[in-house]
C-alpha cells in the first residue's frame, strides 16, 4: 500500500472550497498532482476506475493474442508475439501500481475483475480464429491504443502520467509489428489478402468502439477534461485515428467495411457511417462473444497462481522475522 492510504485525515476536508479550488488551480497551471497532495475524492475515484480498468483491459488483452504464441507461423512471429503478450502484462503491473498509490488495494481490484464488477476494453470480448487477427490487434488495436494514450502521458495525475510514457513507447513497437504482419498478407497469395481482408471486417468497427461512446453519451468526459485526466474527447480522438488509418489500409489494398467511408475534400477528414452502439452496449454489458470465456480464463489464472501469492508472502514474513530477530540481537 502506498503513501494516499495515509491521508485519511484530508479526507476530512474532502469537499472544502478553498482546496477545490486551489487544486483547480494546479491543474489548470499543468502542475502534475502526486499520491500525497490533496486532491478531491471525485477525482480520486475516477482515477481508480480509469487506471484499474486499464490495467485490466491490458490483462484481459493478453489473452486473444495467446491464444496463438503455440501457432506462430515461423520463430521470428513467435518471438515478436511472445515479446508483445509479455510487454501486456508488464503494462498491467505498472498500472495497477499507479492505482495503488490512490490508496486501494491490488486484491481489491483484482476481486472487482473476476466478479464481473469492473469494465474492461470491449475489444477483447472478440475471438482471434485466424493468424491474420494478431496483425490486425496490433494494427488496430495497438494503433487506436496509441492515439488514446499519448495524450495520457499530459494526464495530471504523475504517476499515471509517467506510467504511460513507458507504456506508448512500447505500444508504438506492437503496432509496428501488427502492421507488418498485415503487409505481408496483403502482398501475399490471394488466400494470404483474404485471409487478411476477412480480419479487417470483423476488428474495423469494434476498433472504433475502444474509444468509448459517443460525445453525446460520454458521461464523464467533461468533467475528466476538466480536470485534465483526458485531453480530447472520444469522437475526437475516434476521428483522428479514422484518418491516420484509412490511408494505412488503402496503401495495402484493403477495403474497409462501411459503405459510407468517404473523403471530406473540404474538412481533410474521413467520414464514416453510423456505429452499432447496441452492439458495443451488449459487449460491456457482458454478452460479447468471448467474455464468460475470457473471465473464466482470468478466474483459472488466478486460482493456478494462488500458490505463487501464498509463498511470495511466507517469504516476506520470514523475512520480515529474521530482520527482527537481527534487531533484537543487535541490541
Ligand atoms: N470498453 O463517459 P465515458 C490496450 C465505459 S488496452 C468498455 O466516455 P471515460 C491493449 C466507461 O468506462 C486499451 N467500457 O468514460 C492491451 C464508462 O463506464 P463506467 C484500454 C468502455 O472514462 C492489450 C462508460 O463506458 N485503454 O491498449 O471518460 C493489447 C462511459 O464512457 C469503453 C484504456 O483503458 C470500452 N471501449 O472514457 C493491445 C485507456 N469505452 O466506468 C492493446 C484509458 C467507454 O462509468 N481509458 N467505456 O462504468 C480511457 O481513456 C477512458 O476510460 C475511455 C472512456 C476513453 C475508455
Amino acid at each position: 500500500m502506498y503513501a494516499q492510504a495515509l491521508n485519511v485525515a484530508e479526507k476530512a476536508h474532502a469537499d472544502d472550497p478553498e482546496l477545490r479550488a486551489r487544486f483547480q488551480h494546479r491543474v489548470d497551471a499543468e502542475e502534475k498532482i502526486e499520491p500525497n497532495d490533496w486532491m478531491p475524492e471525485g477525482y480520486r475515484r475516477t482515477l481508480v476506475r480509469q487506471i484499474s480498468q486499464h490495467a485490466h483491459s491490458e490483462i484481459v488483452g493478453m489473452l486473444p493474442e495467446g491464444n496463438w504464441i503455440t501457432r506462430a507461423p515461423s520463430l521470428k512471429r513467435k518471438a515478436a508475439l511472445l515479446a508483445k503478450v509479455q510487454d501486456e502484462g508488464g503494462h498491467g503491473l505498472y498500472l495497477y501500481s499507479a492505482a495503488e498509490t490512490l490508496g486501494v488495494s491490488r486484491e481489491e481490484l483484482v476481486e472487482q475483475l473476476l466478479t464481473g464488477k469492473a469494465k474492461y476494453s470491449s475489444i477483447f470480448n472478440y475471438p482471434t480464429p485466424s493468424w491474420a487477427d494478431m496483425g490486425m490487434i496490433g494494427w488496430l488495436v495497438d494503433g487506436a491504443a496509441i492515439m488514446n494514450q499519448i495524450p495520457l502521458c499530459r494526464c495530471s495525475y504523475g504517476p499515471y502520467a509517467r506510467a504511460m510514457i513507458r507504456i506508448c513507447k512500447e505500444e508504438s513497437f506492437h503496432q509496428r509489428q501488427g502492421y507488418e504482419i498485415v503487409m505481408t498478407l496483403a502482398k501475399g497469395s490471394p488466400a494470404q489478402k483474404k485471409m487478411a481482408q476477412d480480419s479487417l471486417n470483423r476488428w474495423w468497427w469494434p476498433a472504433l468502439m475502444m474509444f468509448g461512446p459517443s460525445d453525446r453519451d460520454s458521461q464523464h468526459s467533461d468533467q475528466n477534461m476538466a480536470w485534465k485526466i483526458k485531453r480530447f474527447s472520444n469522437d475526437d480522438l475516434r476521428q483522428k485515428f479514422i484518418d491516420a488509418t484509412v490511408p494505412q489500409g488503402h496503401f495495402l489494398g484493403l477495403t474497409f467495411p462501411d459503405p459510407d467511408l468517404r473523403l471530406n475534400a473540404v474538412t481533410g477528414h474521413w467520414e464514416h457511417g453510423p456505429i452499432d452502439w447496441s452492439e458495443f452496449n451488449r459487449v460491456v454489458r457482458g454478452e460479447g462473444p468471448c467474455n464468460r470465456e475470457r473471465l473464466k480464463a482470468r478466474q483459472k489464472a488466478h486460482d493456478e497462481g494462488a500458490w505463487v501469492r501464498e509463498a511470495a508472502l511466507a517469504h516476506a514474513e520470514k523475512r520480515a522475522a529474521r530482520k527482527a530477530a537481527a534487531k533484537i540481537a543487535a541490541e
